[in-house]
């Protein structure tokens, strides 16, 4: 699987233009090449893109508004457009697609020239070619009874991106979405945002309740989590019931928002749990923020102080979220009391009195 390169799925017959190019050559050029799309370059690099939605909704607003009929390219393009590299894997590139929702990944090479491009399509055919050869190598395995048959099942559940209970990303994809989103954070310098929650006394409730209600208490407090997202921001399953937010271009305030949104979100879903003093099933949250990425700080350090900000929130009494901004630490302990109730609760050296 590591080995499926996307240098090996995409196509170099990228159509790129300018700029200035005039949005009637660009489509123009679109229609005679049958392409669904245009990379706007500017000495080679990628610097936006122009899918056939994007005019369609400029012909729309045009009819609407009364737009300029002919304008240069860039006045249509995305921004910085989302790029991999030739050397990402199959696996990688499919979950930059997706958790970025585009359809189009224009491929760079080690310079960040433009050498290619990938459609998602071709990223999800590739996929179910590796899952269905994989399969096969599985079914061989059981019918020969061969000794293969351990390392067949694994090499398949290497290939799984979702976690089958709460259907959303699994620990997998969140670390490579994690890679990319830093990777273009620190090469952009945006800011992004990471919310560790956790149930609070889920041990309890499984004892409680049995396992199987508590699966289906985790799908429902996961559901009220989506519900509470935006389209940009992602959720993944990072182990038991933790999940992980990633909120792209969230500076800290509005991670916190965010946070707090949830905890309350998940109160009023009010899932009955005698065993919590609130009688409710409850979440807490680790918020850590990355302003204009550290250049020493790794993808795994900024989950890890978001996991430090969730061991806070706990032991401060749980139903509540702590952050901690890129300049904190996580290492000075926190000052007891806690007003409460308190949703939020920031590392007290970087709290303004004012706000609490
Ligand atoms: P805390 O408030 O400190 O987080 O306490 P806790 O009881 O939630 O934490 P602990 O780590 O002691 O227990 C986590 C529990 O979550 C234990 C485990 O059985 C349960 N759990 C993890 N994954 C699943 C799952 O997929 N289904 C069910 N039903 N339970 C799960
Ligand atoms: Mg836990
Ligand atoms: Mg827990």
């Amino acid at each position: 699987m590591q080995d499926i390169l996307i240098e090996s799925l995409m196509t170099t017959e990228v159509k790129c233009t300018s700029p200035v190019t005039p949005l009637s050559e660009v489509v123009r050029t679109m229609r005679t090449n049958r392409h669904s799309c245009m990379v706007i370059t500017e000495n080679q690099k990628p610097v936006g893109i122009i899918t056939e939605r994007d005019i369609i909704k400029h012909f729309a607003d045009l009819m609407q508004k009364g737009r300029e009929y002919d304008p240069p390219a860039v006045r249509l393009m995305s921004g910085a457009p989302v790029t991999v590299a030739t050397k990402a894997t199959l696996l990688e590139a499919l979950v930059i697609a997706k958790s970025n929702e585009i359809r189009h990944l224009p491929v760079i090479d080690d310079g960040g020239d433009l050498v290619g491009l990938v459609t998602q399509t071709d990223l999800v055919a590739a996929y179910f070619r590796v899952v269905e050869t994989q399969t096969q190598a599985v079914d061989r395995a059981v019918a020969n009874r061969t000794q293969g048959l351990l390392e067949a099942n694994m090499k398949l559940r290497e290939l799984m991106l979702e976690d089958p209970l709460l259907r959303m990303g699994n620990r997998r994809a969140m670390e490579i979405d994690l890679a990319h989103t830093h990777a273009a954070a620190r090469r952009y310098r945006r800011p992004y945002s990471v919310i560790l929650c956790d149930i609070d006394h889920f041990k309890l409730y499984n004892d409680h309740y049995g396992h199987a209600a508590g699966d289906k208490a985790l799908q429902d407090i996961a559901a009220v989590i989506k519900q509470s997202l935006r389209k940009s921001d992602r959720v993944y399953r990072y182990g038991g019931e933790e999940l992980l937010l990633l909120l792209p271009e969230t500076m800290q305030e509005g991670a916190e928002d965010l946070g707090q949104r949830l905890l309350q979100a998940v109160v009023k879903r009010a899932i009955p749990h005698v065993r919590h003093s609130q009688g409710i099933l409850t979440l807490s949250g680790g918020i850590s923020c990355v302003d204009a990425v550290d250049a020493k700080e790794s993808w795994n350090d900024v989950v890890e102080r978001a996991d430090n900000a969730l061991y806070q929130a706990k032991s401060a009494g749980r139903n509540r979220v702590v952050s901690f901004a890129a300049t904190d630490l996580g290492d000075q302990p926190l000052t007891e009391p806690f007003p409460t109730p308190a949703w939020i609760q920031r590392d007290p050296k970087n709290v303004d009195p004012t706000s609490l």
